[in-house]
């Protein structure tokens, strides 16, 4: 019985001293005027590549699986892609409409995308030998779109890094995650210090050798290099499961809800990443998303108050699918003409559903109808609003009406100007920022 007792205090105090260390100080956290800049943009552009463009099939978990481990490895003495063209990807990001674009600069294969000192696996040691990720900083600096950095916190390439294997469960007893920390944090310096990034995406933090720890140790650090740079919430210990959630205890700023739309949520930032195909890295004839998921993807994100980056995967010799480029340039042709319903805006008043998400911006909310289901659409009441105009942006009024419930009803015209996703305005009498969410 003593015996168990002095473990249970033992099990407590261990407990306890795991909450204290796994803490960030607040002071060093990333300030909300930062973060409310981040989720003004909105829209950004996520890039999955590296030398397994050459075989088509997923980056880091076809290594092992799809792909033998020695033959994935060798990948990079093949990879030389002579048609990457920087500016080219950053006109496309821009040409989408997009505001900030995120490289895998590591990804769970260990390849590195940057001349960086404390790894032979990399773009300089393969035919290529030029700094992609250099590269693609300059051009979103001349193009004036936001750097940001993918950055793995699992590698299973790296002989210090315990897990060899996607989902290996084998732990090699020749690892030393204190040199594989010490080396994630010299080359996190190099990017940080040559690149500038907006924001760091952190990833792979589900396996048993990451710990809250090296996630306190590593935020810390980087906030001494640059107290600016933009966290996710997949740098502390953490399962897929938590990638939507944030807490006061979250090692991260922001939550990031993957291949799904985020739930509304007007308390904490967060933003979806989800391929514009299936697979995140390149894969030949992978299934496209139709214009409608995509525009209404964004409009559904947007109406969550959430951001939304989506992903191409560039192939083998640099460039990106032509189709993937031209499905890009639609949305941004729909965002010439409805952007002023997405950028700086907040989510709600109304919860998005399958006919139509709600945007807002000082005293106007953007209605984001995807499809006439009928005449009239009919919005539940607002209290103590007036809707003093309503029309189509950049088109014409539209007849209203508010019911003895409040509930405010539009008269819809026969034909929506854009079958994906038509903006109608409603102007009210107040602050339309400061209405409670509606559902
Ligand atoms: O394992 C990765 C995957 O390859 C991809 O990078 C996505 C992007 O968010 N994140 C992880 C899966 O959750």
């Amino acid at each position: 019985m003593k015996r168990l007792f002095t473990l249970l205090i033992l099990l407590a105090m261990y407990c306890q001293s795991q909450a204290q260390t796994a803490a960030i100080d607040p002071s060093i956290k990333t300030s909300k005027v930062v973060l409310d800049d981040f989720m003004d943009q909105r829209f950004g552009m996520f890039i999955h590549w590296g030398p397994v463009a050459l075989r088509g099939t997923e980056i880091g978990w076809s290594r092992g699986t799809n792909v033998p481990t020695n033959e994935y490895d060798n990948l990079y003495k093949e990879f030389n892609p002579v048609l990457f063209d920087a500016d080219q990807w950053v006109k496309t990001a821009k040409d989408a409409g997009m505001k900030y674009l995120t490289i895998t600069a590591k990804h769970h294969d260990g390849f590195c995308l940057w001349p960086t000192k404390y790894s032979d696996y990399s773009i300089m040691n393969s035919p290529y030998k030029k700094d992609i990720v250099g590269e693609l900083a300059k051009a979103c600096k001349k193009y004036n779109l936001k750097f940001c950095v993918y950055f793995t916190v699992l590698d299973w390439h790296d002989p210090n890094y315990p897990v060899h294997l996607p989902d290996g469960k084998i732990s090699d007893p020749k690892a030393d995650m204190n040199k594989f920390v010490k080396t994630m944090k010299n080359q996190l310096q190099e990017i940080v210090t040559q690149y500038h990034p907006y924001m760091l995406w952190f990833d792979g933090n589900w396996e048993s050798p990451w710990k809250n720890e090296y996630g306190v140790e590593i935020y810390t650090f980087l906030k001494k290099l640059d107290p600016k740079v933009i966290i996710n919430n997949r740098l502390g210990a953490g399962q897929g499961a938590d990638h939507p959630n944030l807490s006061a205890q979250t090692i991260g700023d922001y939550a990031t809800p993957e291949q799904k739309i985020g739930e509304l949520n007007m308390n904490h930032p967060w933003e979806t990443c989800m391929t514009i195909c299936n697979q995140w890295a390149w894969k030949p004839n992978d299934k496209l998303k139709t214009l409608k998921e995509c525009i209404q993807t964004l409009a559904k994100t947007s109406g969550g108050n959430g951001n939304l980056l989506f992903n191409v995967g560039p192939m083998m010799d640099g460039r990106i699918e032509q189709r993937q480029i031209n499905r890009l340039k639609e949305m941004g042709d729909w965002l010439n003409t409805y952007g002023e319903s997405v950028y700086g805006t907040k989510g709600g008043p109304y919860k998005p559903n399958e006919t139509y998400a709600a945007t807002r911006k000082g005293n106007k909310i953007y209605i984001h109808v995807f499809e006439r289901k009928a005449e009239e659409l009919t919005l539940p009441a607002l209290k103590g609003v007036k809707v003093n105009k309503a029309y189509l942006l950049k088109g014409s009024k539209i007849t209203h009406r508010k019911d003895a419930t409040g509930a405010i009803t539009l008269q819809l015209p026969a034909q929506l100007p854009n079958a994906d996703d038509s903006v109608i305005v409603l102007e009210l009498n107040t602050n339309a920022e400061k209405l409670p969410v509606t559902i």
